[in-house]
């Protein structure tokens, strides 16, 4: 029996699980449209498609399904482009229906014409064109099974006239998915387990990849008398019931974790793929567990390396480790990093001056929260403080740009969150900078009705840039921004908005704020000078500072300097 192509595609797209389409209409993509108004799927309407695609991709990642994304031909389907390298890179399985021209146009630079094979090849793990009215189940099956399979982005573009078509469709293809359990061969097992029995001092460095094994990674710390560190991104799920946590290494850590991975004898890597070379030890053995073979050491060699599930693959180690009796190298690392949380949360208060540091804004979010909350950060010094000072138990999640490190996406990542889970707090922490680059969605939020509660930072600049710059040395360029009221704006848009600039007011305001039933937003004028501060001071940054300094005093600035040392040294 024939069938419209459109209706497949869509049909197709709810039998691998989609519940949510984020997108913006146009001629290309009418007949799909009308197909998904058919559907079980719900449309969603976003202003800016790049905000549809940071949605969708944090709808992936929070519920665990694939999510899709649509848009018409040419600038359309372009748009959603720096969204769809966040979800690529953040393995969250999207679809995005890339509507095309029709096919006897194509090639001949016609109006709209945008070749996306080109352009989405890089940020896809499947691009592919639905060539004739026949193949079009076959491909939209096996665009979902890779976007689900290999966790990543699936392009399929669509030409009008493909759509349009009616078609034979009785060929059962369905998209299948395959979840094993994957764990190390015996013998690697084996090896793994020796190197760690004779090594004295072991640290535990988990990842992404350490969801769902808490409970064997800690049986593991616990018979080798190791300290956990871990990524920004395994915070969510290593850092509460931990008694062996020693927080993060990198420029977001803190000392415990620097130091301990930099003197351990070896290091076991679980789920981990840290970009950053200069935080590795050079000296220690280092064992690496992740189920991406291409990870095994691509970022620092490694003595052995070996794929599996983390979870499997702790399970079947733990049976061959011998179990130790000093746990002297962990009880000091242990108690360094609580030393520093000590040190941090006293210094996370209200500034000099009645002012609203970020990180204390950070604090009070976080001891005000829901204990299930859902928190998105923007990129720049809200990510920052979120991984410092959100508290973690095991029901949070953080959602932030960390591998991407795109600018606004936690705005629009709450759009996606909120859709996924209606019932939980969902709060975005969002810069001046980030809220305004796709201020535009704040309209999808009121739209959809999703109670969405946003916390602007406003530090009246782009200011993660402006610390970049002061540790070269320079005075700040370009970063100035000129803000209108937030919470001024926000009411006129219909969310619920106050504004907030001195500490005494603040824990009110966010009580206030989180306890509204609809989409609020909080404007929080916040210490313009504040510095995230690194978990060591390098000497590179600490004379660019000292540079910036003597520059900015030349120019007649002393008074930023003088506000500056005041807020982050005294
Ligand atoms: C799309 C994009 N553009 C530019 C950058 C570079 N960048 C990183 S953080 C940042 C500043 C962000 O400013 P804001 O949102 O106000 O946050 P703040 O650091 O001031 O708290 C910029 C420009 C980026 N990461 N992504
Ligand atoms: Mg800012």
């Amino acid at each position: 029996m024939g069938k419209l192509v459109a209706d497949i595609i869509v049909e197709t797209l709810q039998s691998a699980g989609v519940k949510h389409c984020y997108g913006v209409v146009g001629d290309t993509l009418n007949l799909i449209a009308r197909s998904l108004e058919k559907s079980e799927i719900e449309w969603v309407s976003v202003r800016h498609e790049e905000a549809g695609a940071f949605a969708a991709q944090a709808e992936a990642q929070v519920a665990d399904r694939l999510t899709a994304v649509a848009g018409s031909c040419g600038p359309g389907s372009l748009h959603f482009i720096n969204g769809i390298y966040e979800a690529n890179r953040n393995r969250a399985p999207v679809i995005l229906i890339a509507s095309q021209i029709i096919r006897d146009e194509l090639g001949f630079d016609f109006i709209q014409e945008v070749d996306f094979k080109q352009v989405y090849r890089d940020c896809s793990v499947f691009c592919d064109m639905i060539h004739t009215p026949a193949q079009a189940r076959r491909k939209t099956v096996i665009a979902c099974q890779t976007a689900l399979a290999k966790r990543g982005v699936a392009v399929l573009i669509v030409p009008a006239d493909i759509s349009a078509s009616v078609v034979d469709d009785s060929i059962p293809y369905a998209v299948h998915v395959a979840r094993p359990v994957t764990r190390p061969n015996d013998a690697d097992l084996a090896e793994i387990a020796e190197i760690l029995n004779k090594s004295e001092n072991v640290v535990l460095y988990g990842g992404s990849g350490c969801q769902g094994a808490h409970q064997e990674i800690l049986a593991v710390a616990d018979k080798l008398k190791a300290p956990i560190a871990h990524t920004s991104r395994a915070k969510d799920f290593l850092e509460f019931d931990n008694p062996y946590n020693i927080g993060m290494t990198g420029m977001l850590g803190n000392e415990a974790g620097y130091h301990a991975l930099l003197d351990c004898d070896a290091l076991l890597m679980l789920g981990a793929d840290f970009a950053w070379r200069q935080f590795y030890p050079d000296k220690a053995k280092i064992v690496q567990v992740d189920i991406d073979p291409t990870h095994l050491g691509r970022r620092h060699p490694v003595t052995k390396g070996v794929v599996g599930d983390v979870k499997a693959t702790m399970a079947s180690l733990l049976p061959l480790l011998v179990e130790r009796a000093d746990a002297s190298f962990r009880s000091a690392y242990v108690e360094r990093y609580a030393k520093y949380r000590e040190s941090e949360r006293a210094k996370v208060a209200a500034g000099h001056d009645g002012s609203i540091p970020g990180s204390y804004l950070t604090k009070v979010i976080s001891q005000h929260a829901a204990k299930d909350a859902l928190f998105t950060a923007d990129d720049g010094t809200p990510a920052a403080w979120a991984y410092r000072h959100i508290e973690m138990n095991g029901q949070r999640r953080i959602f932030a740009s960390l591998l991407h490190g795109t600018m606004a996406n936690g705005m629009p990542g709450g759009i996606g969150l909120q859709k996924a889970e209606p019932g939980r707090q969902v709060v975005c922490m969002a810069g001046d900078g980030g809220i305004s680059m796709l201020f535009g969605d704040l309209m999808t939020v009121v739209a959809q009705e999703l109670p969405i509660k946003i916390a602007v930072y406003d530090n009246g600049k782009l200011g993660f840039v402006e610390i970049e710059q002061k540790a070269e040395g320079m005075l700040d360029t370009f970063t100035k921004l000129k803000n209108p009221n937030f919470a001024g704006v926000a009411r006129a848009l219909g969310l619920w908005g106050e504004t907030v600039s001195s500490a005494d007011q603040l824990e009110t305001a966010v009580k206030d704020w989180l306890a509204q039933p609809g989409p609020a937003l909080l404007h929080v004028h916040v210490n313009p000078m504040q510095l995230v501060m690194p978990p060591f001071m390098q000497v590179e940054p600490a004379i660019g500072m000292a540079l910036y300094s003597a520059r900015a005093i030349l120019h007649g600035r002393g008074g930023d300097v003088w506000e500056m040392v005041r807020e982050n040294f005294l």
